[in-house]
C-alpha cells in the first residue's frame, strides 16, 4: 500500500513513527510543511522536516519534541557573547551541523528536495522526507507589539513570545507563488490512502493546503483522506494550535478543525476523521470515529494508524 501522509514538526513526526510502526512493509510518503523555515545566523533552518527527520532517526530528543538529543549550546553562548541576535532561538551544535550542510548545498544550486534526501541518507528514516515545496514560503504572525500592528517571522512568535501575543492573523509569505514539487504531487496522486497527521491545522496542514496544487490534488485524487484530530476536548495535546484557529475563526475543537478542513465531497479535504473517545464531532459528509488519540508510545500510535486506515477502507 502507498500511504501519503500530510505532516508538520513534532506532532507529525510522533504520528509517522506510528505509521511506520503499523505498515512496516508499506510506502510511506511524509509530505512536510515547510512554512516555519527560517534563515537565522546566515544558516537555513527547517524545523518540522528536522523534526521529522530526526525523530524517525532515533536521534531526537524525545522531552523537548524538537532538535537533537545529548545536544550542547557551546555555539549558542558564544553567539549570545558576541551580541549576535538572535539569541532567543535555540540553536545546538549538532544541530548546526544539519544546518551547515543544508544552507551549503543549497547555496550550491541543490532543491531543498535534493538536500532533503541527501540528509536523510544518514538518518534512515524508513519513510520518505519530502519538502511541501522547494519554493520559499514563511509564516509570518501579524501581532500588537510596541503599540503598533506587526507582522513577525512564526519562529518569533513562537519561540521568543511563545504564542503569548494574541495572533491577529498569519501570513504565509511566497506561499501564492510557491509551487508544491513533482515528488509531492506524484506522492498524493499514487497514494492509496493519505492521512492527515494531527499537526497544527493553521500553520502546519494549514500552510501545506495553501499550495493550490496539493490541495487540488487532494481533493479530485483518487485516495481516500483521512485525518486526526490535533484537539482534544477543547485543547490541543501539544503546541498552540488553541493560539492559531481563533485567528482564523475556527473553533478550537474536533469537529471545528473538521468542518474547516471540510468535507471532500463538498470541495473540501476529508473523508474521514477520528476523534478522541470523548469528543463529539457532527460534521457533513465526513465518516468521524472516536478512537484513543493519545499518541503515548508508537504502539498507540500505530493503534490510531489502524483505525486511520481502517476508516479509509
Ligand atoms: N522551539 C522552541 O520552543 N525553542 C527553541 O529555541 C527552538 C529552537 C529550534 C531549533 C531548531 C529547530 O529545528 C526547531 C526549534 N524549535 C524550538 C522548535 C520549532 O520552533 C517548532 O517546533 C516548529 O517550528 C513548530 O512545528
Amino acid at each position: 500500500m502507498r500511504i501519503a501522509v500530510l505532516a508538520g514538526g513534532i506532532g507529525g513526526a510522533r504520528f509517522l513513527r506510528g505509521v511506520r510502526a503499523a505498515r512496516p512493509d508499506d510506502t510511506v510518503t511524509a509530505i512536510v510543511n515547510t512554512g516555519d523555515d527560517v534563515t537565522l545566523h546566515g544558516l537555513r533552518i527547517c524545523p518540522d522536516l528536522d523534526s521529522v527527520m530526526y525523530t524517525l532517526g532515533e536521534a531526537h530528543d524525545a522531552e523537548r519534541g524538537w532538535g537533537r538529543t545529548d545536544e550542547t549550546w557551546r555555539i549558542k553562548d558564544e553567539l549570545a557573547a558576541y551580541g549576535a541576535e538572535p539569541s532567543w532561538f535555540g540553536l545546538g551544535d549538532l544541530d548546526i551541523a544539519t544546518h551547515l550542510v543544508r544552507t551549503r548545498m543549497l547555496d550550491a544550486g541543490y532543491s531543498l528536495t535534493d538536500v532533503t534526501a541527501a540528509l536523510c541518507e544518514r538518518w534512515q528514516p524508513g519513510v520518505t522526507l519530502l519538502p511541501m515545496t522547494d519554493d520559499r514560503c514563511e509564516t509570518h504572525v501579524v501581532v500588537e507589539l510596541d503599540g503598533a500592528r506587526r507582522a513577525i517571522h512564526f519562529q518569533e512568535w513562537w519561540v521568543r513570545y511563545r504564542a503569548a501575543l494574541p495572533a491577529q492573523a498569519f501570513v504565509q509569505v511566497g506561499l501564492d507563488d510557491a509551487t508544491a514539487t513533482t515528488a509531492v504531487l506524484d506522492a498524493v496522486t499514487t497514494a492509496d490512502v493519505v492521512l492527515v497527521a494531527p499537526s497544527n491545522p493553521v500553520v502546519s496542514i494549514g500552510t501545506i493546503l495553501g499550495l493550490d496544487d496539493i490541495r487540488d490534488a487532494l481533493v479530485t485524487g483518487p485516495a481516500p483522506v483521512v485525518g486526526v484530530s490535533p484537539i482534544i476536548g477543547d485543547a490541543p495535546v501539544r503546541g498552540m494550535a488553541d493560539s492559531c484557529l481563533p485567528a482564523i475563526g475556527v473553533e478550537v475543537s474536533a469537529e471545528g478543525v473538521a468542518r474547516h478542513y471540510g468535507a471532500r465531497r463538498d470541495g473540501g479535504l476529508l473523508d474521514g476523521w477520528l476523534i478522541a473517545e470523548d469528543d463529539r464531532a457532527d460534521v457533513p459528509g465526513v465518516e468521524v470515529r472516536a478512537v484513543p488519540l493519545l499518541m503515548t508510545d508508537d504502539d498507540a500510535t500505530a493503534d490510531m494508524v489502524r483505525a486511520a486506515l481502517e476508516l479509509a477502507r
